[in-house]
């Protein structure tokens, strides 16, 4: 017989919180300004962009295929790492300021979680810093401990769609794959949590809804609240539930 579900694995960016359009973009546009640059990541831009994870590879990737006109300076990657820390700092303060929420469902979900005494943990490619601020300003101070590993940023040299970061966090929890499952919504995200070997449910935003999810158990808008019902755009459903709990988890993990 299957064991029994044990951890959630959460993925941060456009998963826990819609962070990359009204955060990430602005913060980087805000330290190539401070820099004098003429880059500025419009919307549109940014979608293309988030085709590659991690700041720093993203800026890389906008030069090479956006910007054959520009002339890399002899110390381009120092300066790809400095502009890469002024935008971490521009990110954490715009994140002080509260401005963007929690997704739909998620706090509730994470608190249902937390009393049943399942284990949670983090699996993203942004850096530690930027995690650490989203979860103080949704959730408060304690956010952050509610988390039992939080796997980030350069802590795995190859980032998502790469399933190294999940393979660091459950080597970190001492869990096999088939004991968790994991939470994304990108098309990077699901190729590393399924890389990994792990059960994924997914919740799409404006800029991923038409990500190939091939292999998610079940892909939705959003995770819903009571009096904000999920719709279920592919997978088998939520069994006459509006919204996912932990009953809806614990039931496709066990059909699964
Ligand atoms: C998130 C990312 C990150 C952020 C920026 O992807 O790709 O690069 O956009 O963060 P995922 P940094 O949600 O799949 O983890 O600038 O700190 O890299
Ligand atoms: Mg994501």
């Amino acid at each position: 017989m299957k064991m029994s579900l044990q951890a959630l694995i959460f993925d941060v960016d456009g998963t826990l919180a819609d962070t990359e359009r009204d955060g990430h973009r602005v913060a980087f546009n805000q330290a190539f300004a401070d820099a004098g640059l003429d880059w500025h990541w419009d919307v549109a831009t940014y979608g293309k962009l988030l085709a590659v994870t991690g700041g720093k590879e993203r800026m890389k990737y906008y030069v090479e295929q956006f910007r054959p006109d520009y002339q890399k300076p002899a110390d381009f990657e120092e300066m790809v790492v400095a502009l890469h820390a002024a935008k971490t700092d521009h990110y954490t303060a715009l994140m002080q300021e509260a401005r963007i929420p929690l997704r739909p469902g998620v706090e509730r979900l994470l608190r249902e979680a937390r009393e049943a005494g399942l284990r949670l943990a983090i699996a993203t490619t942004t850096t530690p810093a930027n995690v650490s601020a989203l979860l103080a300003s949704t959730l408060g101070q304690e956010g952050e401990s509610w988390f039992e590993v939080i796997g980030a940023g350069d802590i795995v040299p190859a980032k998502k769609p790469a399933p190294d970061i999940y393979d660091y966090v459950l080597g970190q929890m001492k869990l096999g794959p088939s004991a968790c499952i994991a939470f994304e919504d990108s098309e990077n995200g699901i190729l590393s949590s399924r890389g990994a070997g792990l059960q994924t449910v997914v919740t799409v935003n404006d800029y991923t809804r038409d990500h190939d999810f091939t292999g998610a158990t079940i892909v939705l808008d959003t995770l819903g609240e009571p009096d904000l019902p999920s719709t279920v755009l592919q997978g088998g459903g939520i069994n006459g539930n509006t919204y996912v709990n932990l009953a809806v988890l614990h039931r496709l993990y066990a059909s699964a």
